[in-house]
């Protein structure tokens, strides 16, 4: 019987090489751990429409954390303690109480609501002080996302924090695109956070499968244009009459990579685009300015 138990043990612990959330209590780097509510937080610093902040959430595999107990509260507590610039309010979740209303005049958000409602509706908010009140709204703010460790993404197979990873036999990696459009500093951001970076394209069977994978990839909010997703490189801006030299996240210029076809006249470096591309019609590369807001493609190898 003992016997039994040692073998059943054994099999366990062996067959899991890096334990989900539930087990490691371990999360997206970005995500801090809770023992008392067993959950992991994100306090999101950038101020933001109300709108927003639920789908910002999700793409991390989380939500609107909605103030359930104590611990929560407490936990909002100390991370505003690290913060003492971010003002006195965060969005939180609508945990169907009544609130007293928040006396602290807010700072009207100036863009135009995208909706008539959420101009006239009232939103709850956490306070700095530890209380949890509700507010119009028509503002922005910073938020905090929760999951629970019971429901933290994680793809064993990948051996990623996050959701919808596609493998590709052809490659021997899983791919994603997220379901947000942010700058390409953002975008790496993103994927380093799951535990996988923007893609890098080393052969030309990974430039079909990323053909494949933009085809079918349904468009995300915000993007400036539909038909790009930054990927892995980019060019330090020139000095004087220097060339624009591309490289990879990993340092390796393109060739070194193993894949440096271009998509018709690009690099074409208009105004200083110096962030790497792929484009959705023939999967080739593309520069794009940096600063803009495209979709993007996050790629984790799988150990053999
Ligand atoms: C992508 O590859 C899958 C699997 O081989 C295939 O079923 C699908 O039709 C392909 N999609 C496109 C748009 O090529
Ligand atoms: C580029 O700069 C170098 C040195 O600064 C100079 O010698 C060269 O003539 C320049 N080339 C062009 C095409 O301007
Ligand atoms: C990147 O590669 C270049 C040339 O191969 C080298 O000079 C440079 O130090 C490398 N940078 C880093 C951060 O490793
Ligand atoms: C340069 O490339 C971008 C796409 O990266 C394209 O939108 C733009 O029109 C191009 N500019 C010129 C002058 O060809
Ligand atoms: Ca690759
Ligand atoms: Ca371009």
């Amino acid at each position: 019987m003992k016997n039994c138990v040692i073998l059943v043990l054994c099999f366990v612990f062996s067959s899991s090489e890096a334990p989900s959330p539930q087990v490691s209590k371990q999360y997206r780097t970005d995500y801090e751990y809770n023992r008392k509510t067993d959950a992991f937080y994100k306090l999101h610093i950038e101020t933001t429409p109300h709108y927003l902040v639920q789908p910002l959430c999700q793409v991390e595999g989380a939500e609107l954390m909605v103030p359930r107990s104590d611990y929560d509260i407490e936990q909002m507590h100390a991370m505003f303690k690290k913060f003492p610039d971010i003002g006195n309010y965060v969005w939180v979740g609508n945990d169907g109480k009544n609130h007293e209303s928040a006396e602290e005049e807010p700072i009207i958000n100036l863009e135009e609501p995208p909706s008539f409602s959420d101009k006239f509706s009232t939103c709850v908010v956490g306070t700095r002080t530890g209380d949890v009140e509700s507010s119009v709204c028509y503002r922005a703010l910073p938020f905090i996302c929760k999951v629970s460790a019971m429901d933290a993404p994680y793809d064993r197979h990948c051996n990623v924090y996050g959701r919808d990873y596609k493998y590709y036999a052809s490659t021997g990696s899983c791919y994603k695109i997220p379901n947000i459009a942010f700058p390409w500093s953002e975008a790496y951001a993103e994927c380093q956070a799951e535990g996988a970076h923007l893609v890098v394209v080393n052969s030309e069977a990974e430039h079909l499968a990323m053909k494949n994978l933009t085809a079918a990839a349904p468009k995300v909010r915000g993007a400036k244009a539909s038909y790009f997703f930054f990927a892995g490189f980019r060019a330090q801006k020139p000095v004087g009459n220097e060339t624009v030299v591309f490289k990879t996240i990993f340092n390796e210029t393109l060739s070194q990579a193993g894949y440096e076809s271009w998509a018709d006249n690009e690099p074409n470096n208009s105004n200083g685009e110096y962030c790497g591309s792929i484009f959705l019609n023939d999967g080739k590369l593309n520069d794009l300015h940096c600063h803009d807001t495209f979709a993007f493609i996050c790629e984790k190898e799988v150990s053999s």
